[in-house]
């Protein structure tokens, strides 16, 4: 009896250790799959990062699309351990490549008029949202500040400065994770299998194979101007530049150059004025702003000299205005591509780019003018290269110099920032690991705003 139980016994134990070395065979395998898969991801994250960095330091003159053709090309690829795929959506379709982050438009920029466009948007919500990111604590009509936060019971109120990420749009009060996120659950850009099966899991979504991203699709908080020229080198900031450095980098005569430097120097400068502006009346008009700021301030010697020198530009211009007056189309063209406004210390909201925005985004930025909306995407859609530099907008006969003073400072050429979502594939089972990172190659090396795997 004792040896049969003996035996008994030593058939347990020994089916139970076999379990144990199957199982840590498993977990074992699994971890490798998941090494495997993660090192595949990485590769294309990899990847594309290095075809930022390439069309940032050697940026493609004549084709502002090539750098996108070249993220397309390393949205797919392989390694000894797995395979990747990088792929964001547009209007609901997948496409390859990473997600331009100023294909949207800028949350912290975004009008009342143009949010009231997005679905499932109210007027109190589309209020509340501009006090979110106002500095003030007064609300709007409609809106919500601090005070409406605590008689709601939340321990936070409005940040009252710049929204960092789309999630934090789900803070303001009214504003719901499926107005913001829609379908895109984990606000990858992709449309995952919980996000395509109706009810069967959260979130709730219409099964269509459609990615409804939400708000998401239509909005950002990362995008800012890229501070790289086209020439490869860092934007001339007019503010900071030297007379000598205008004339050089921008081909224009030193006279020229001093109206510009005058204009740049005020507080209402803006990059568009250029285009139909006077270079004289911008200049004395900044000069004037500038005088009264100086007389504010106080001191009989800077109103003197102030007087002097609006005196002797007065006098500068009445010669050769014609010539100086402003600038033809190659000066203009290399004004947008080499100099800019933005203080490079101190990124601002980024602006849509004209190169990549996508119909339904074009329309809710330009709600209230559709006939340039529209002069606009067919010049951009006649162009296999693009638009390589705003003035270029006035080659449209329907764009008029007024019209692209009026909309110049809402759109771009270039992006800076990228939402890169690799999904690496391990070669020995299949399983799968996502990373996602937003990265910005505004400056080089290209930086990692955010990194997450899952
Ligand atoms: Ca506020
Ligand atoms: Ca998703
Ligand atoms: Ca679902
Ligand atoms: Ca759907």
């Amino acid at each position: 009896m004792i040896v049969i139980w003996a035996v008994a016994i030593a058939a347990v134990i020994g089916a139970g250790v076999q379990m144990l070395a199957f199982r840590q065979a498993t977990l074992g395998r699994e971890a490798l799959a998941k090494v495997e898969a993660r090192w595949a991801a990485r590769a294309g994250l990899e990847e594309t990062i290095a075809v930022l960095e390439y069309h940032t330091e050697k940026p493609e003159a004549d084709d502002a699309r090539q750098i996108f053709r070249d993220l397309e090309a390393v949205a797919d690829g392989e390694v000894a351990t797995g395979t990747w795929s990088i792929r964001h959506s547009e209007d609901g379709f997948e496409k390859k490549g990473p997600q331009d982050e100023s294909s949207k438009i800028n949350v912290n920029t975004i009008s009342k008029t143009q949010l009231s466009q997005l679905s499932g948007m109210s007027l109190d919500v589309a209020d509340a949202i501009v006090d979110f990111r106002d500095v003030d604590n007064s609300p709007a009509m409609m809106g919500a500040e601090s005070e409406f936060y605590k008689n709601r019971g939340l321990t936070y109120g409005p940040r009252n400065a710049d929204f960092r990420s789309v999630a934090e749009l789900e803070l303001v009060l009214g504003a719901f994770p499926q107005n913001v996120r829609g379908e895109d659950a984990n606000l990858n850009g992709r449309l995952d299998p919980n996000e395509n099966d109706r009810s069967e899991s959260e979130p709730a979504d219409d099964g269509d194979g459609l990615l409804d991203a939400g708000w998401s699709g239509f909005v950002t908080a990362r995008s800012h101007s890229l501070q790289m020229g086209a020439s490869g080198s860092a934007k001339l900031y007019l503010k900071d530049a030297s007379p000598e450095d205008i004339v050089e980098r921008l081909t224009i005569s030193p006279e020229q150059a001093a109206l510009i430097k005058t204009w740049a120097a005020g507080a209402n400068a803006r990059m568009e004025q250029l285009v139909s502006g006077n270079l004289g009346d911008l200049s004395s008009q900044a000069q004037g702003q500038n005088a009264r700021g100086g007389a504010s301030g106080g001191g009989a010697t800077g109103g003197g000299r102030s007087g002097r020198s609006s005196q002797g530009m007065g006098g500068q211009q009445q010669a050769p205005k014609s010539k100086i007056a402003s600038l033809d189309q190659n000066q203009l063209r290399r004004f947008y591509q080499e100099a800019t406004l933005d203080d490079p210390t101190k990124p601002a909201p980024g602006r849509v780019n004209v190169n990549t925005v996508l119909p339904s985004v074009m329309r809710i930025l330009f709600v209230d003018d559709p006939i340039s909306a529209d002069a606009i995407m067919a010049l951009r859609n006649s162009k296999p290269g693009g638009i390589l530099a705003l003035s270029d907008l006035l080659q449209s006969s329907r764009v008029s110099p007024d019209t692209l003073a009026k909309v110049g400072g809402i759109l771009d050429t270039q992006s800076a920032v990228f939402t890169i979502t690799s999904r690496g594939r391990s070669a020995s089972t299949g399983l799968e690991v996502e990373i996602t990172a937003v990265v910005d190659r505004s400056t080089l090396p290209v930086r990692i705003l955010e990194y997450r795997e899952q």
